[in-house]
């Protein structure tokens, strides 16, 4: 089980998406992340640790040489893609106990922001907790944000960021639903994102990750329950 699990670390590290993948040259003919996801869960592993002992120490490995230059945006984005194929194989599990919908829940990551991953484990796991996803994509300018609330009075808004330069964004597009409707709930999360940048921007909730979030949006509705609304 170990053994597997490093394996697909470095697979994910690596950038290796699936066996029919090229890249990279010296994995050719061999499992991709999307085999191995796959057989990590066959054998009995929880989704939750294949991410936590596998998939995120990758991005996090990923990440660090980027900073060292020791790998570049290329290969910085198959690592994000044997990730993406990673995720596909856990999906199914995040979001198959969703039977009713508590609420629903307006996803981005905010204008000039490709990053999407963190996004979309957040969208799967408060799938997975109940909740209706209109996920809007990356780099969503805040008009569409004022778009999708129109469209779903009540939805919460969840705002995702991961570069320092994005926080802006976050800010401005948190001011803008703000402005709109002052009783908008929003929930904002990602890499630079903090307790103190949340108070700061006016934002309703910071989460670090995904658990945290839909703690937060099904204590939010739990009073509405209890009193039969
Ligand atoms: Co980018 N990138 N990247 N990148 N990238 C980072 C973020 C960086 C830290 C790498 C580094 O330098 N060490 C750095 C940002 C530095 C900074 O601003 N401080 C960086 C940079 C610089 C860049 C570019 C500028 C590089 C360039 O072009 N020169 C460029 C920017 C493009 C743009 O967005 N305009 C860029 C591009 C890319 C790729 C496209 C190649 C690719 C993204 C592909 C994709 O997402 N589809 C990419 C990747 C993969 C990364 C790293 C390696 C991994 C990000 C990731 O997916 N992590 C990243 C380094 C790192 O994170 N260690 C890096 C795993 C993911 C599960 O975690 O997204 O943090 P995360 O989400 C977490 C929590 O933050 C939280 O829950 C998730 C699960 O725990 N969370 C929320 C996230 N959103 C939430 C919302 C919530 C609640 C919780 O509520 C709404």
């Amino acid at each position: 089980m170990e053994d597997l699990l490093k394996k697909l670390l470095h697979t994910v590290e690596m950038g290796k998406v699936s066996s029919k993948s090229s890249y990279p040259v010296h994995l050719k003919g061999q499992d991709g992340s999307y085999e191995l996801t796959k057989r990590a869960l066959d054998s009995g592993l929880s989704p939750q640790m294949i991410l936590n002992k596998s998939l995120m120490p990758a991005m996090e490995r990923v990440g660090k040489k980027f900073s060292e230059r020791q790998i570049f945006v290329p290969q910085m984005l198959m690592s994000a893609k044997a990730m993406g194929a990673a995720m596909v194989q856990l999906k199914p599990f995040f979001t198959s106990g969703a039977l009713s919908t508590r609420g629903t829940f307006i996803i981005g990551t905010v204008k000039g922001d490709l990053h999407d991953i963190g996004k979309n484990l957040v969208s799967m796991i408060v799938e997975g907790g109940g909740w209706s996803i209109v996920d809007l994509g990356v780099d969503v300018r805040p008009v569409r944000f004022l778009e999708a609330m129109e469209k779903y009075p009540g939805a919460v808004i969840g705002l995702s960021a991961l570069l320092t330069t994005t926080l802006d964004s976050m800010e401005v597009t948190v001011a803008e639903i703000k402005e709109r409707d002052g009783k908008r709930i929003i929930l904002v999360g990602g890499a630079p994102v903090t307790q103190d940048f949340c108070n700061r921007v006016g934002a309703d909730f910071y989460s670090p990750d995904p658990q945290n979030a839909l703690n937060y949006l099904n204590q939010m509705i739990t009073p509405q329950i209890s009193a039969g609304i």
